[in-house]
């Protein structure tokens, strides 16, 4: 039988409306003023990475695509957040905010999008696909949907080996018409997986609103395979870990995949190429960042907790900058790829041909 989170119902609120105080939930009130400081700063030195990569990108020092993730810091934070050791994490392209919120420095990353040697992906990989199979962040995924199968086959993974833990597959709104998605969902409720999707709905995918492109409320799909599902806004980091804790820990101890859809916004163009807003009203934007800003939220409510203090809020504004700087001029420093390691990286059979099991082979030989 489907079910509903029981979540769900307190965690929505419609834009406008203003946020339900969820701070006082057991996941947020067991939080002492270190972790919660801890929050707000992972939140704010995304915006700042997201903002000097940015600066890059126009001196064309970044080539390729770059998606940022600019005020939608408080749905991978606050996902991540309620990460344990066994917990794994794989997304799309809009990749950024989830490697710095399961841990990733901002050294790697940066240089990542230089394409310097010192890069996540040694230089190989760029803005979509930042990897670090050491937090169990498994990417970073450039094909629209690509990454819920590999999602599942982690969560698969886990089930078939008897270890711990769940897998958080993010998509984007745009991503949930796509055939994998819906097999994806069969066979994790099928095989009663360990996987929660979650749709992170900006409300637009590229130049498309949702409203264009998707019939029906996104995570109500579940009820078709009997898989629990809910919906929550994206803007306040508590509400996010208020809703998620309860589907984190079914997945975890009952193995009950379910889909989730967290609603937020981007304030950029889809990529930094592709700025333009001719598709959505500047109002739109305006209002947005003028009363959802994540991070303009949770400083409110840190504010009123007197968790922070303005002198505070600048300290860890400034060392977020001046961190961002830093791997700017470390990503300058760096050294490209060499020519000889081109085809390095590539299977990881070919790299290991001692220890491998299964036949990779280089098809542009
Ligand atoms: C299979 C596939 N089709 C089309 C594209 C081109 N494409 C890149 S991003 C994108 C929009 C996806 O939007 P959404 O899933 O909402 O993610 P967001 O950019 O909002 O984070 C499209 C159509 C692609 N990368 N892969
Ligand atoms: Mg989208």
């Amino acid at each position: 039988m489907s079910k509903k989170s029981s979540a769900t119902a307190e965690a929505r609120s419609e834009p406008g409306t203003g946020n339900p105080d969820l701070s006082g939930a057991p996941v947020n009130a067991s939080l002492s003023v270190e972790q919660k400081v801890g929050l707000y700063r992972l939140m704010v030195r995304i915006r700042r990475f997201e903002e000097r990569s940015l600066r890059a990108y126009q001196a064309k020092k970044i080539g390729g695509f770059l998606h940022l993730y600019i005020g939608q810091e408080a749905v991978a934070v606050g996902c991540c957040s309620l990460m344990g050791k066994d917990d794994h994490v794989i997304t799309a392209y809009r990749d950024h905010g989830h490697a710095i919120a399961v841990g990733m420095e901002m050294n790697p990353l940066m240089a990542e999008l230089y394409g310097k040697a010192t890069g996540c992906s040694k230089g190989k990989g760029g803005s979509m696909h930042f990897f670090d199979p050491s937090r169990n962040y498994w990417g970073g995924h450039g094909v629209v949907g690509g990454q819920v199968p590999l999602g599942v086959g982690l969560a698969y993974g886990l089930k078939y080996k008897g270890l711990k833990g769940a897998c958080m597959t993010f998509m984007g709104d745009g991503a949930v018409n796509q055939g994998s998605v819906h097999e994806s969902y069969n066979l994790a409720a099928l095989w009663n997986l360990p996987v929660i999707f979650v749709i992170e709905n900006n409300g637009y995918s590229m130049g498309t609103s949702q409203a264009r492109s998707s019939a029906g409320e996104l995570a109500r799909r579940a009820e078709a395979y009997g898989m629990a599902w809910g919906v929550c806004d994206g803007h306040d980091l508590f509400e996010v870990r208020a809703f998620m804790a309860p589907f984190l820990e079914e997945a975890r101890s009952k193995c009950k995949p379910a889909v989730v859809e967290i609603r937020t916004y981007r304030y950029r163009g889809h990529s930094v190429a592709d700025p333009d807003n001719t598709y959505r009203a500047k109002a739109e934007i305006e209002e947005y960042r003028k009363t959802k800003d994540p991070i303009q939220v949770l400083q409110n409510t840190l504010l009123a907790e007197k968790v922070l203090d303005e002198a505070t809020i600048e300290k860890i504004d400034t060392a977020a900058r001046a961190e961002a700087d830093v791997s700017a001029d470390f990503s300058e420093a760096s050294p490209f790829p060499t020519v000889a390691d081109l085809q390095k990286d590539v299977y990881w059979e070919v790299d290991n041909p001692s220890e491998r099991k299964s036949q990779g082979r280089l098809f542009f030989n």
